[in-house]
Order: structure tokens, then sequence, then C-alpha cells
């Protein structure tokens, strides 16, 4: 089943030139829903629940460094979220029916004001279109359009208190509908953090769609974090619970895996993974690989957080 919660977002082909959205706009029209779809989104009704087809044309999107953004087959179909399967491509298939709403995500520890947010209330911050690159520790790459809204927003909602140093995330726990939760050996639930700061940095976004679309199971629904300068893994999906903490927390792959990965995981091109070099990477859909960026390319942004740090050392 596809999600059918409404995205109150102004669709990409609303906020994006013209001329980039054409030969969306031409398959549209060719398949005669054109008129259709922008009536409903007006609608605040998803287009996917008119049966508009999947995006999976070239959409002439392109991040600010001109390269452009992967297609929604692409996106859709090669995945990270060991809930499901290790095999990438296995993880749409066995997504399909995680039943992404009614959603709610509870936000508490360190705050003065702890809220639990319903789907309907986190679509309800201002949203935006972020074409971003994603950067696996595995040394592949993609670049998503996504829309969702910055994480500040919802954490000065909360009220941190002064004590709060760190921002906990946590992914629903659901065996039954996630077939990889019963494997052993991982210390489920999947958990991430960040730092105050990086967490309230307006580059780190919760998303809730990508190419216009509500998010696809396979990538997180209903809501997962984005963080454009650290490895994938710490974009978490699917979450529950945010919670303000004092310590660092534990995260899933620092306990699983320590000398492997660090709390911080700052795409840096520097600092090889202890089985491969992370000075190259591959992006899906090109045949050379290409130079990996200090930060992902997001240094100009991001690099000040981390003033006087050694990132060798904290890696
Ligand atoms: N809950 C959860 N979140 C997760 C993962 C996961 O296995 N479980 N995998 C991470 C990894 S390793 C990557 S690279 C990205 C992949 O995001 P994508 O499938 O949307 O490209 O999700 C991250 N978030
Ligand atoms: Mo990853």
């Amino acid at each position: 089943m596809p999600n059918t919660y409404k995205i109150p977002a102004i669709p990409s082909s609303e906020i994006t030139p013209r001329e980039t959205y054409l030969s969306r706009r031409d398959f549209m029209k060719a398949a005669g829903v054109l008129g259709a779809t922008a009536l409903l989104a007006a609608c605040g009704v998803a287009p996917e629940a008119a049966g508009e087809p999947a995006v999976d044309v070239e959409s002439g999107l392109t991040d600010e460094l001109g390269d452009p953004a992967n297609t929604y087959e692409d996106i859709t179909n090669y995945n990270n979220y060991y809930e499901f399967t290790i095999d990438k491509q296995g993880v749409a298939g066995l997504a399909e029916n995680f039943k992404s709403t009614p959603w709610a995500v509870e936000v508490g520890g360190l705050v003065r004001t702890p809220k639990t947010f319903g789907l309907e209330d986190l679509l309800n911050f201002p949203h935006e279109e972020r074409i971003y690159r994603l950067r696996c520790v595995e040394a592949w790459s993609m670049v998503i359009p996504w829309q969702g809204f910055e994480l500040r927003h919802l954490l000065e909602a909360v009220e941190p208190m002064a004590s709060a140093k760190y921002v906990r995330f946590e992914t629903v726990y659901r065996p039954e509908e996630m077939p990889g939760l019963n494997a052993p050996y991982y210390p489920w639930p999947y958990s991430e953090g960040l730092r105050l700061d990086e967490a309230l940095h307006p580059l780190t976004i919760l998303a809730t769609g990508l190419y216009g679309q509500a998010m696809p199971n396979q990538n997180g629904a209903p809501i997962r974090l984005v963080v454009p300068w650290k490895y994938g893994f710490k974009s978490i999906k699917s979450i529950v619970k945010i919670e303000l903490t004092e310590e660092e927390p534990a995260t899933l792959w620092s306990a699983i895996a320590p000398n492997e990965y660090g709390f911080y995981a700052n795409v840096n091109p520097q600092v090889d993974h202890p089985r491969w070099s992370q000075a190259t990477e591959r992006r899906i859909g090109e045949f050379s690989r290409r130079e990996t960026l200090m930060f992902n390319g997001y240094a100009e942004q991001v690099a000040g957080l981390y003033d006087g740090m050694d990132l060798a050392k904290y890696y």
C-alpha cells in the first residue's frame, strides 16, 4: 500500500523553475493527469493517492554543485534499512506493507515542554525542498530531493533546558512488520544521536517526503532525519522518539562496531574506514568514481561546528 497521508508541502513542481520540471510535466501530460494533479495538490491530497505514476523520469533537478538528482527509481530501490533486510535491493518489497499511519513522535528528556507530535502536527511545520547529497559509509552516494523542515523548529517548540547537550533519536520497533528485527545481534531499536548544536544547524532536517511524494516506506516513512554532512547511517529512519540528554547517547552502530563507527561520523575523505578508503565514492548511476568531499561538500556551512576538534580522533 502506498502512503496516503497528505503533504501540505508545496510540491516540487511549484517551487522549482518550470523548465527543470519540463520532462516530468511532459510525462504527466502524456499520461493525462496533469490537470487532476494540480487540482488535487491544491486540495492537499498526495498526487500518488490519485494514481499519478511514481516520478521515474529525468527531473532536471540538481544539487547546488550542479550534479543531477538520482532517479526516483534508484532512490527507492537501493536502500539501507536493516529492520527489513541487509539486502539493499530487497528493502522496497519487504517494506511494502509497513504501516506509516497513524504515527506519533514523542519528544522529551531535558526540555521544558515535552510534547507528542502527531503526523499532522509534523506536516504543519513549514516545509521546503532540499536537494542533498547522501554519502553512505560504504562509499556510495546519491543526490536526493527531499521535502522536510528544519529540526531546530521542532526542538525550539519543546524548549530545550540549558543542561541539554545531545539529542537522541529512536526508530519504531515492530517485529511483525519488520522481518530484519528478528535477526539477533543488533541492539534494536535502531538509535542515533547528534550534539545539540548539530541538531540545531539549519542543514539538519526531518524529511517527510521526496520528489514531491510522501516518504516511501523504504526511505523511512513517515518521517526520518537527514544530516547531509554525515555518513548516511546517522540519518535515522521512521522516528518515534526524540530525547534531549546531557550525556552523549549510545547509538546502534557505535555500540556494535566502535572502531568502525564513531559518534560524529562526519564525511571525511582523509579518515579511512578500517576496511576501505573513504577518499572516493561511487555515485549511483555513474561509471567512474568521484572524489569524496570534506563534510560531503558542506564544509563551508558546518566546519565551524568542529573548530578545535581533532577530526582524526573524533570520526
Ligand atoms: N532505522 C534505520 N535507519 C537507517 C538505516 C537503518 O538500517 N535503519 N540505515 C542508514 C544507512 S546506513 C543509510 S546509508 C541511510 C540510507 O537511506 P536511504 O535508503 O533513504 O537512501 O539510512 C540510514 N538510516
Ligand atoms: Mo549507510
